[in-house]
């Protein structure tokens, strides 16, 4: 017989008496929050059964596992996406109706969980509801930071970060797993002994130690009762004052030791594309990965005796960098608690191993000194030294006396210990995220490395849950899709190609832009309860939401709109179809330009936005707070999309995508994945600007751009350019913007002015948007560019990506899950 996993009437029952059991009261005296909790754990109990047979038949097909290890898993909300994997969406938000509770006010009691700061983050989280719903057995591996990202407020126009107390309430959907403490070591030194059969063995001694406490979550599959796992760690004091053997009795130690753990997860590193190199960071780095590694291990050996037979059975995926130091723990777990030889530990790590690559820019490559990599992490180091010795000779063997190879290629080299080259010589794979970073990857940031291992490089393009960024968080859309196309489409993304049956169909075109509106209608409110402006549904929704960087250029876009504005101001009869240009970003604390930038957007919002002579032709808003849950509602409402890196510098971007398949048209540089984009929906489809890769990498080389050409000789830009700094847009302090005007003229800033080229790009940038209007005017063809927008969306379903990196670099099996019979 097959069970019901949802029945209605019990479902309402257990919500009501979990009201009675978590806060002894009754449903009508509980608060909305209690009320979230309540459901949450309603629904926790059906999880829990799937999560326990998914677990069962993992363990009796024995299947090899992926370990995804990140520092951030940008997860988002969890309710409303359990349910829809659940299926159970539907009939939830009917029981709780019948209850008199709105479904959408409950979800939005749930904090997001925010353990990431954009894309990377958010990748992790589109790849772990992949695998779950494709059957792919897997464990997220992270750190449960008590505070995740910053919630952002603005405060007269500038930034403001508040702590992220994500978990004062409590989380219902995690689960604290005590029985997996592990110990991980820092510090103290290592002592050679030798054991009495005349081997040598490493011991690590006066370390200080943390326990590591791992919460699991529940990842579910779509529709069909697979629930991987994220593991995240928390760190406990080691008990107290229990310390080494060595330093007993040692009270300042002791106390020590107790700070270390107290301060090891406080809070998520708000850092997108840029290394801070904090002592702190490595520490959290080294405590997840070890712990980790341990659990890994721990399972493995569970079922199997002969630890060569790992890769066969675990995979570890290295997102990014940042969890490199696992190649290390792998080996020191090896070679001095499994006593293998060097060449046989070294041969199953780099089975096991793989890394991806998600940036070229220069400032986000972690390189550790080594004074600190050695002092934390002694023996960790003695091995990445080993590896460093074997690595240059190698290089060396292969290219005698060229010593630029080695300075070049060296994991350690002038100080520092460089974890992209580890990464690189311990893993089986690199890969980049789209194929143009792949490319530029190999021919110019990693080109020696490509040189001596072609074979492990290849390319697996990003993609997103269309889960999320459709079924959950654009309903009306999904249906209609769901109405036209039939439901595959939720889990083979591919099959929603065959809108392309109706892009000439105008009843289609009509109720296509009819949902559009409605979108914008939810966002219109939206904007008017968190920023008291009216935008106009009708007008264009221009979006650019993601992290506040230089090289995402969102000085760009609204230098732009101070022209546009210029434009109407000096032309008041001019044709202008309204548009509201939407921001959404968060800079990173220590980001002066960034966090500039931000203020800049705000004070031209100010300006226009009260300039009652334009009628409200361009209207500015910068959302407070972007975050995973009204990112939801962004992508949904948007007509234009910006995509406008200089190109080269944005690996791949996500966002572009979720703009695409949610029917928006993009206005973008020939950049990461956009450069797909284009080949899938066709260049016609998209608007294009900009100059290219190998344009701005030739301009880098050459060091031959001078925007101050640009300055003279265009007067528009100078117009703009000049009301940064005679106080247009800051009365009280002309000054104010000098930095960003610097930034773009004054080589003495930065090693050379306007390094992204945003001058350069301008007047295209300008024509782009001027075609975006025209073609906007033009309703039916609009319609046509939007909805073949979503119909070539296919390609970008992280579930296409999870696939690629199944058959090319993990080879895992797919598990089914039957659900237990009763009987
Ligand atoms: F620097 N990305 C990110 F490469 O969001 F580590 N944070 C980061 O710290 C880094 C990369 C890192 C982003 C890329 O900027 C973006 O282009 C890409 O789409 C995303 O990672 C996922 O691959």
């Amino acid at each position: 017989m097959k069970r019901e996993i949802f029945d209605k009437e019990a479902f309402k029952k257990e919500v009501k008496d979990n009201v009675r059991m978590l806060y002894r009261k009754d449903l009508e005296e509980a608060s909305e929050q209690e009320i979230f909790q309540a459901v949450s754990y309603a629904v926790k109990e059906v999880i829990i059964d799937q999560w326990m047979e998914t677990q069962s038949s993992m363990k009796r097909e024995d299947s090899k596992v992926v370990y995804y290890m990140s520092m951030e898993f940008l997860m988002g909300r969890a309710l409303g996406n359990n349910l829809i994997n659940l299926t159970a969406y539907q009939a939830v938000a009917e029981a709780l109706e019948e209850m008199g509770l709105d479904l959408n006010v409950i979800e939005d009691q749930e904090p997001d969980p925010a353990l990431g700061n954009g894309g990377l983050g958010r990748l992790a989280a589109c790849f772990m509801e992949s695998l779950s719903t494709l059957g792919y057995p897997a464990y997220g591996c992270g750190i449960r930071y008590r505070y995740g990202m910053f919630k952002q407020k603005i405060k007269d126009g500038f930034q403001v970060e508040v702590p992220d107390n994500w978990l004062k309430d409590g989380y219902p959907f995690e689960l604290r797993r005590p029985e997996y403490t592990y110990e991980v070591k820092f510090g103290g030194y290592v002592r050679a002994v030798n054991t009495p059969d005349g081997r040598v063995k490493f011991v690590q001694e006066g370390y200080q130690s943390v326990k590591a406490v791992p919460y699991d979550m529940p990842i579910i599959g779509y529709n069909n009762h697979m629930v991987n796992t994220l593991m995240i760690w928390d760190a406990e004091p080691a008990e107290c004052f229990e310390l080494d053997s060595f330093d007993k009795g040692d009270y300042r130690k002791a106390v020590e030791q107790e700070n270390l753990a107290r301060n090891l997860v406080d809070v998520l590193y708000p850092n997108d594309n840029h290394i801070a190199g904090k002592e702190l960071r490595l520490k959290q780095q080294y405590f997840f990965v070890s712990a980790s590694v341990q659990r890994a291990i721990a399972r493995f050996k569970k079922m199997h005796s002969d630890i060569h037979d790992l890769p066969k059975k675990v995979a570890f995926q290295l997102n990014d960098t940042h969890p490199t130091v696992a190649v290390a723990e792998l080996m020191r777990y090896l070679l001095d608690e499994e006593e293998l030889q060097w060449d046989d530990a070294w041969n199953i790590t780099t089975q096991v191993c793989a890394y991806t690559n998600h940036t070229i820019m220069a400032e986000a490559l972690e390189k550790w000194p080594i004074e600190i990599f050695s002092r934390l992490l002694p023996r960790i180091y003695q091995i990445v030294e080993e590896i460093n010795r074997r690595f240059i000779l190698q290089i060396q063997e292969h290219y005698p006396g060229d010593n630029g190879k080695i300075e070049r290629m060296a994991i350690i080299y002038n100080g520092q210990v460089k974890m992209a080259h580890l990464a690189i010589a311990a893993g089986h794979s690199v890969n980049g995220v789209a194929r143009l970073h792949t490319e530029i990857l190999k021919n110019q940031e990693l080109k020696d490395f490509y040189e001596l291992f072609p074979d492990k490089f290849n390319n697996k393009t990003n993609g997103i849950t269309q889960r999320r960024f459709l079924l959950h968080g654009n309903q009306l859309l999904a249906k209609w899709v769901t109405d036209h196309v039939g439901e595959e489409w939720i889990t083979d993304l591919s099959k929603i190609e065959k809108l392309t049956l109706y892009v000439d169909d105008e009843k289609a075109q009509h109720e296509f832009m009819n949902i559009k509106y409605q979108n914008k209608l939810r966002l219109a409110k939206y904007i008017k309860e968190h920023n008291g402006i009216d935008v106009d549904p009708r007008s264009i929704f221009d979006v650019q939401v993601k992290r506040l960087h230089e090289y995402k250029r969102q000085l760009l876009n609204v230098l732009h709109i101070m022209y546009l504005y210029n434009e109407l101001k000096e032309h008041p009869d001019m044709e202008f179809y309204p548009r509201t240009f939407i921001f959404g970003a968060k800079a990173a604390a220590g980001y002066k330009n960034a966090k500039l930038t931000i203020k800049l957007i705000n004070s031209v919002a100010e300006v226009i936005n009260n300039d009652k002579s334009i009628q409200d032709k361009i209207k500015v808003v910068f959302i407070e707070d972007y975050r995973v849950s009204n990112a939801e509602w962004i992508f949904a409402a948007a007509d234009v999309s910006e995509q406008i890196s200089t190109a080269s510098k944005e690996a791949s971007g996500t966002g572009n995508m979720k703009f695409m398949l949610n029917g928006a048209v993009t206005i973008g540089t020939m950049d990461g994945a956009n450069v797909e984009m284009a080949e899938e929906v066709g260049k016609e489809n998209m608007f294009i600007f900009g100059m290219s890769s190998d344009e701005v990498i030739a301009h880098e080389k050459n060091r031959d751009y001078d925007p101050m050409q640009i300055f003279n000789n265009d007067q528009d830009i100078r117009k703009v350019l000049m009301q940064l700094i005679n106080g247009f847009y800051s009365p009280q302090d002309s000054e104010l913007f000098r930095d960003l005007y610097n930034s773009l003229l004054n080589t003495q800033c930065t090693q050379y002015a306007d390094t992204y080229f945003i001058l350069a790009d301008f007047r295209s940038y300008a024509e782009a948007q001027k075609a975006i209007t025209e073609a906007y005017k033009d309703e039916k063809g609009w319609a046509k560019m939007a909805m073949l927008n979503t119909a070539h969306s296919g390609k970008f379903s992280s579930d296409r990506t999870i696939e690629e990196y199944v058959r090319d670099i993990w080879h895992l099996e797919k598990l089914t899950v039957e659900p237990e019979k009763e009987d």
